[in-house]
């Protein structure tokens, strides 16, 4: 089966927490500190490899990293967890499914892509150890790791894509000018799923795609329609296969009228005509058809796969336009900025609250005694530009100030 979109879950591990723990031994009443720290959690990444061909392969809704261990006694570190590496086809286009956000374009063998981050593990009590502060009954938490809803969707990359209605015999010249073998027979949708295929030439080689017939409407969804008309969105030229013996220059207009709905950008790349089936016609009403389809300003190579006529020129004349040819425009991913926010609010009469996510966030992983805590607390809300904060909004010595649970009274700084 042949999978082009799919929607699945990524979670990644949860950071171990830091402990308390204090160096014990016979005869020695009070060790010092040696909780060890919490192991990060595992990330989830994408990696696209040619060993995969589609989607289909993806079967579970979610996919879960390993999460890190908590941290021990004897200063022992938590181990992390094992990132977690999905293969995808090449051609994956990642998306955050709930904004639509595009993550990642995996286009090369091996490139990787970070979906959902480990959490970070949290430090044990001896990392909060100082001279003034030798005994610490405080270790922070773990965070948990990221969690994300990804929308993933193939379009598959290949230099020359075969446009054509059913039965035109697109199938066939792919099985003619390459080793690939895509089921050909002699009625419409025959292909149900794209095929890829290499041309090759002493040390030359081109990749070709061929998708399933297109009809009329096929950009408003008839057939098989749209979805597989993305797939031509990434070819560097379109070869549109036409049959003689049906029409070929109406079959023409009416096949770049979908592919523009699509995409009006498609019918400005590089394009070229295999008037196929030639071996069913005379000379004549061959030459009437060629004049007709080059009125309408395409260069066209008469083939037939049954005779093997033009094949070899068709090679060619491929290996020759497809120098010249861009490559697709490429959408870059957006660059993902994560800002900081942080908020004071006076709550009531001398009372100040903080509003910041960040801030919270480390207050809530407090293990152990709060209060101790504070003094490491004070030069991390230092770091955050609390103090400042704090001052533009007024707030005096003597003021209480709250973050999540922890209250403190204001004494500005020196
Ligand atoms: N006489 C003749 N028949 C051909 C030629 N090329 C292909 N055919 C036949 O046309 C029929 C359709 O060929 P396919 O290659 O399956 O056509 P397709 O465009 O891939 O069709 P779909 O996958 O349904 O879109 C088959 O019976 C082929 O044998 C040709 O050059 N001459
Ligand atoms: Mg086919």
């Amino acid at each position: 089966m042949f999978r082009d979109t799919l929607e699945i879950t990524v979670v990644a591990g949860h950071g171990g927490d830091g402990v308390v723990s204090f160096f014990r031994e016979k005869y020695l009443p009070k060790g010092g500190p040696d909780g060890g720290d919490g192991g990060r959690g595992g990330s989830v990444y994408l990696r696209a490899g040619s060993g995969v061909d589609s989607l289909a392969k993806l079967s579970k809704r979610q996919y879960k990293a390993e999460r890190g261990q908590h941290g021990k006694g004897k200063e022992m570190a938590g181990r992390s967890g094992k990132d977690l590496v999905i293969e995808v086809p090449l051609g994956t286009r990642v998306y955050d499914a709930e904004t639509g956000e595009l993550l990642a374009d995996l286009v090369e063998e091996g490139q990787t892509a970070l979906v959902a981050r480990g959490g970070e593990g949290g430090y044990g009590n001896a990392h909060f150890a100082t001279a003034t502060r030798q005994a610490p009954r405080f270790a922070l938490g773990g965070l948990p790791g990221e969690k994300r809803r990804l929308r993933l969707e193939l379009r598959l990359i290949a230099d020359v894509g075969l446009v054509g209605y059913p039965n035109a015999g697109k199938s066939s010249l792919l099985a003619a000018l390459t080793r690939a073998r895509p089921k050909v027979a002699d009625y419409p949708f025959t292909t149900l799923s794209p095929n890829l295929g290499v041309v090759e030439e002493d040390l030359e080689r081109f990749t070709m795609a061929d998708i399933p017939g297109i009809i009329e409407g096929a950009a408003e969804g008839k057939g098989l329609g749209l979805d597989f008309l993305r797939h031509i969105s990434r070819t560097r030229l379109l070869l549109y296969v036409l049959d003689v013996t049906q029409e070929p220059a109406q079959t023409l207009q009416k096949l770049r009228a979908e592919v523009g709905s699509y995409d009006p950008e498609l019918l400005r790349r590089p394009s070229l005509v295999a008037l196929n089936k030639t071996d069913l016609v005379s000379r004549e009403e061959l030459d009437e058809k060629v004049g007709e389809l080059t009125a309408a300003g395409l260069a066209v190579v008469p083939t037939s796969v049954v005779s093997g006529t033009g094949l070899d020129l068709l090679k060619q004349t491929l290996f020759q336009l497809l120098p010249q040819a861009p490559k697709p425009p490429e959408e870059v991913p957006e660059h993902r900025v994560e800002v900081p926010t942080l908020k004071v609010e006076e709550v009531e009469e001398g009372v100040f609250q903080v509003f910041s996510p960040e801030l919270e966030r480390l207050v809530g992983r407090i293990r152990g005694e709060l209060l101790e805590a504070a003094e490491w607390l004070q030069g991390e809300f230092r770091r955050a530009g609390l103090e400042q904060a704090l001052q533009a909004r007024g707030v005096r010595a003597g003021d209480t100030v709250r973050i999540g649970d922890l209250e403190f009274e204001y004494i500005p700084e020196g």
